[in-house]
């Protein structure tokens, strides 16, 4: 069940009927976003759609943008997601060639690179795409479908203009087994005046894994942040080092937090097994400033994680309160030996 969060806003009491407005355009832009989000429409092929066979939690949904480089290569040239999910890939050609999307629908079988384009043909013939979608230079396509539940393991993508592949535009497209944990979403948002996640803590318990995690971010602010998770459990990256990890572990997932106003992105990701997942801003300098938190999967956060709001005002006003106590104290002492309270100013005398 994911942890219930809280945020506290202060507003002054003439900005209250603003912010009401704010807070009803905020809402009507976010059903608009949800509806536009549901169904992007393909601009090259129809989506292959295929049956899950029903089961299984909410819907978890996929959503990735590929380039399509003239190296020639995909990039990300790898890409996770679940059986079951809808999948919507952005696939953007930045090139001046041609090149194609087609992701082979047999599990775990490598294309091999010394294939002629004749023979990644026959595979393909033999093993019919998922997705098959041409994407002219400077355009960009939808590829959306469903991945079928009772799909697991790695499906392999390439483009099949001649020698394309060959030269190295394959990828991989890995899918976790979604048939124990259901789906779950969490939320967060970037801090409008401080370099900070809030929370910082986020918190999701399962007894099944994988566990889908869906997690909505958005901006209370308007500089431009990215919300971006380890791959690994319990990894605690520090501000030096977090670039070359990601290097060498590619993130579990990573979105740019838009700096509209009310606008939000979708962090889809599969969690493998319970432990502390970290999360950071890869902005340089973000990182280094405070921006960083954990996600709890399966796991109780420790008494000393990264404070929420209320653990850092609840000391302040325990040294407030102490505070005035004290001077309550000596007030009242310096009252019992003067026998006035306060003691008669001297100019006050006759
Ligand atoms: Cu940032």
């Amino acid at each position: 069940m994911p942890v219930s969060l809280s945020f506290r806003t202060v507003r002054s009491g003439g900005a209250r009927r603003r912010a009401r407005t704010l807070l009803v355009v905020g809402v009507v832009l976010l059903v608009a976003g949800a509806l536009l989000r549901a169904t992007p429409a393909p601009t090259f092929a129809a989506p292959r759609t295929f049956a899950t066979g029903g089961g299984g939690g909410g819907t978890v949904t996929t959503n990735a943008t590929v380039n399509l480089t003239d190296a020639p290569a995909f990039d990300p040239n790898s890409i996770a997601t679940s059986s079951g999910a809808s999948v919507a890939i952005d696939l953007v050609n930045t090139g001046t060639y041609t090149h194609t999307f087609t992701l082979s629908s047999a599990a775990n079988l490598t294309l091999n690179r010394s294939w002629t384009p004749t023979a990644l043909d026959l595979f393909f013939h033999q093993h019919v795409p998922w997705v098959n979608v041409s994407v002219a230079p400077g355009a960009s396509a939808w590829a959306n479908f469903t991945v079928p539940a009772n799909a697991s393991g790695t499906y392999a993508f390439a483009s099949v203009v001649p020698y394309q592949f060959q030269a190295g535009m394959g990828g991989d497209f890995n899918v976790t087994s979604g048939a124990a944990g259901a789906g779950i979403t969490l939320q967060e948002q970037t801090a409008a005046s401080a370099l900070a996640f809030q929370p910082a803590v986020l918190q999701a318990n399962t007894t099944g894994y994988p566990l889908h995690i869906s997690v909505e971010v958005s901006n209370l602010g308007s500089i431009g942040h990215t919300w971006t998770l380890v791959p690994q459990a319990n990894v605690n990256l520090t501000s030096g080092n977090f670039t070359s990890y990601f290097q060498a572990h590619p993130p579990a997932a990573t979105v740019n937090v838009p700096t509209t106003p009310g606008q939000v992105v979708w962090a889809n990701f599969t969690i493998a097994q319970a432990g502390t997942y970290q999360y950071l801003c890869e902005i340089p300098g973000h990182f280094a400033a405070g921006m960083v938190g954990y996600l709890y999967v399966g796991v109780t956060p420790p008494a000393v994680a990264p404070p929420p709001s209320t653990a850092i005002v609840e000391p302040i006003l325990l040294i407030g309160g102490g505070t005035l106590l004290g001077i309550g104290v000596l007030l009242t002492l310096s009252a019992s030996l003067v026998g006035r309270f306060p003691p008669r100013a001297p100019t006050a005398h006759h």
